[in-house]
């Protein structure tokens, strides 16, 4: 399955430093310049919720080149068609997780309620934020965090296969299970 995630959250909180640590497969330069953002791709295996075995995710990452004022055609496009939202917030700037519920927001506005995951990011710098803050944050949505260093790469690949697992299990999990039920559970 092939999945666009959107990556949000103020400027410098560390969001392309996050992708480069995760991926570094480019997709499409032309498509960036045009609309500001750039999208890379990779794959992930993860468990398939299905049967037994693994599950190709392709993960279309997506990236706000510019600051945090860009247009409403363009967050438009940028949000469209969203599967999953990894909302990222700086760990020494506490303003920065607050002005997530509007990230997240203005994304479900265009995508609808599609799975959160929050990253507490620069883990490896002195906290200004309390991990219960973020904790409480994610909750809000269902979802789950992680603190994260795109300096070191503590915990970047597990929470891009912890948001690939979710939305597989979203797509392919068991019929008679709620949708957002199972993203609950697996998240947990
Ligand atoms: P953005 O894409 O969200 O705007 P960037 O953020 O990825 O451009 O990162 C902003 C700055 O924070 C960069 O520093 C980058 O090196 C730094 N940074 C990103 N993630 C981490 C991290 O986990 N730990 C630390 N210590 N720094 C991080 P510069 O100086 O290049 O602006
Ligand atoms: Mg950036």
């Amino acid at each position: 399955m092939k999945v666009k995630i959107c990556l949000v959250g103020d400027f410098q909180v560390g969001k392309t430093s996050l992708i480069r640590r995760f991926v570094l497969d480019q997709f499409d330069e032309r498509y960036l310049e045009t609309i500001g953002t750039k999208v890379s791709k990779k794959i992930i295996n993860v468990d398939n919720p299905a049967e037994d075995g693994l599950l190709s995710v392709k993960l279309m990452v997506w990236d706000i080149m510019g600051r945090k004022e860009f247009g409403d055609l363009l967050r438009e496009a940028y949000f469209y068609g969203a599967k999953g939202i990894v909302a990222v917030c700086d760990l020494t700037r506490p303003e920065t997780v607050d002005s997530l519920r509007e990230w997240i927001d203005s994304v479900m506005r265009v995508a609808g309620e599609v799975p959160v995951h929050v990253l507490a990011n620069k883990a490896d710098l002195e906290h200004e934020v309390d991990e219960k803050v973020v904790a409480d944050l994610a909750a809000e949505y269902g979802s789950s965090y992680h603190l994260t260093s795109a300096k070191t790469g503590k915990n970047v690949e597990v929470c891009f296969a912890d948001i690939a697992l979710r939305i597989s299990a979203l797509y392919f999990g068991a019929p008679e299970a709620e949708p957002k039920e199972t993203v609950t559970a697996a998240a947990d």
